[in-house]
């Protein structure tokens, strides 16, 4: 294929030799060559070859103001210019870092009160086990150091984010994972209910698997329980309305602290600052990153609550850790511009009120299609289970086949729509607008058809 971007098949050569990519099977990615993505605008991006492509992952989760925003260009070259780096460690700090941290704190949950910094979701995750650990040291109760997570979680792809989620293939891969987490059921109704249980009963006894495992390892032993208020790289699991408002009733029975790891549902995914606001519970501690800077420079940081706080200040002593680019300026200024944007603009009140449920609305058309299981979406995160069969819910074989054969149909119409296993994901920049979701709608009434006569359901 005559490529549009001068030397595209020379980079795609060098890409070939010399670049590891992330959660990559690379003798597959040789055989075809990665697309060449080189330039963006709004909710679409361009490859190589100039097809323009609507993106429907945000990036990956997290471009919420959409691309070619001029402002953050601007904010970055005006703090570069002004002070590129300076570290917070040794009694410094820089003036962004400390803007950003009274902006999150009063955007943030009743409760939260201080903002440590890192440049990444697994960095901050590695905080808050460090965090939390410090924490009931400080109490004198160090023995309580078990973190409870739930199978199919992602926190990160550090060795200590890596063991604290829940991913089976990406544990056998690491062989011996750190000791210290407790996995138990995802809040997962579609796949995991008993027959004739309802949303609300099945949220209930997902919670009250988190209170057996704390009665079973023994309350003095568990340290906190972490999840993501929807799970994201999971399979936007979206849990009943009954699973965290029990969740959190039963951390306060033990006394163990909750954590909420916001990096996709943060900054107005689901029509809400946070996914905490949006299921109603209040966390001791939250991840964020992703949107923080709709991804334009990488950030992240961990939400602390007035539990956490007031025990490191009142006893003091260092807490050994930080990054070298904890609190980076330049990424702060972006991340105060990116905020200024999402609240001028409205966009979370947009997706609340307008656009999130017109998504939701134009998918549930898909409900009826023939390999369609279920649609389920909560303001602009979203997933369409692809089902061999719709009564029984029986999956097709093949370990997520289908759903490959899916997300490669989105290539060949200009769609990201990214695939875990057999559900197909969505999760567009919070600028998505109803002429984006007619353009999504066809895209993919097309890929869904397609996808049915590959594998003779239609
Ligand atoms: N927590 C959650 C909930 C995430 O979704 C991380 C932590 C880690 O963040 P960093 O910045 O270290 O990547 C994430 C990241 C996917 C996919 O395929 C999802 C993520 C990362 C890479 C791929 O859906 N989420």
């Amino acid at each position: 294929m005559k490529m549009a971007y001068p030397g595209a098949e020379a980079l795609v050569a060098l890409d070939n030799a010399h670049y590891l990519h992330p959660f990559t099977d690379h003798k597959a990615l040789r055989e075809k060559g990665a697309r060449l993505i080189t330039r963006a605008d709004g909710v679409h991006v361009w490859d190589a070859a100039g097809h323009k492509i609507l993106d429907g992952m945000a990036g990956l989760w997290c471009v919420n103001v959409g691309y070619g925003r001029k402002e953050l260009a601007d904010a970055a070259a005006r703090q570069m210019m002004e002070l590129p780096y300076y570290n917070s460690f040794f009694k410094s700090a820089t003036v962004p870092p400390v803007e950003l941290a009274k902006q999150l704190v009063d955007l943030a949950p009743k409760g939260i009160s201080n903002v440590f910094y890192a440049s990444s979701g697994s960095e901050s995750n590695d905080t808050v086990i460090r965090l939390v650990r410090h924490y009931w040291k400080l109490k004198g109760q160090p023995e309580r150091n078990i973190i409870i997570a739930r199978k199919d979680a992602y926190h990160g792809s550090t060795i200590a984010s890596a063991s604290m989620g829940g991913m089976s293939a990406v544990h056998k891969q690491i062989g011996i994972t750190l000791p210290g987490f407790s996995h138990v059921m995802p809040p997962y109704w579609y796949g995991e209910a008993l027959e004739g249980e309802s949303q609300e009963e099945f949220g209930l006894r997902a919670a009250r698997a988190i209170e057996e495992r704390i009665l079973e390892l023994g309350a003095d032993k568990v340290a906190a329980v972490i999840g993501e208020p929807i799970m994201g790289a999971g399979g936007v699991r979206i849990p009943p309305e009954t699973y965290w408002p029990e969740v959190e009733r039963i951390c306060r029975k033990y006394d163990v602290l909750l954590v909420a790891d916001e990096v996709i549902t943060g900054f107005g995914r689901t029509g809400h600052w946070f996914g905490s606001q949006r299921f109603g519970f209040t966390p001791d501690l939250m991840t964020v990153a992703k949107g923080i800077t709709s991804g334009y420079l990488p950030l992240s940081a961990v939400l602390v609550g007035e539990r956490v706080v007031s025990e490191i200040m009142e006893k003091g002593g260092e807490f050994y850790h930080g990054y070298t680019y904890s609190g980076h300026p330049v990424a702060c200024a972006v991340a105060l511009e990116n905020l200024d944007i999402i609240r001028r603009e409205g966009l979370v009140e947009q997706v609340r009120n307008d656009t999130g449920p017109a998504l939701g609305r134009m998918l549930q058309q898909f409900a009826d299609h023939p390999i369609v299981g279920e649609v389920r979406s909560d303001g602009l995160v979203a997933a369409l289970e692809i089902v061999r069969n719709k009564k029984t819910r029986e999956r097709y074989p093949g370990d997520g086949k289908v759903g490959t054969l899916c997300r490669d149909i989105c290539f060949l119409n200009n769609l990201v729509m990214r695939a875990v296993g057999d559900t197909m994901i969505l999760a567009p920049p919070l600028t998505f607008s109803h002429d984006n979701i007619a353009e999504l709608e066809e895209k993919i009434r097309h890929v869904l058809d397609d996808t049915a006569r590959g594998i003779g359901a239609m």
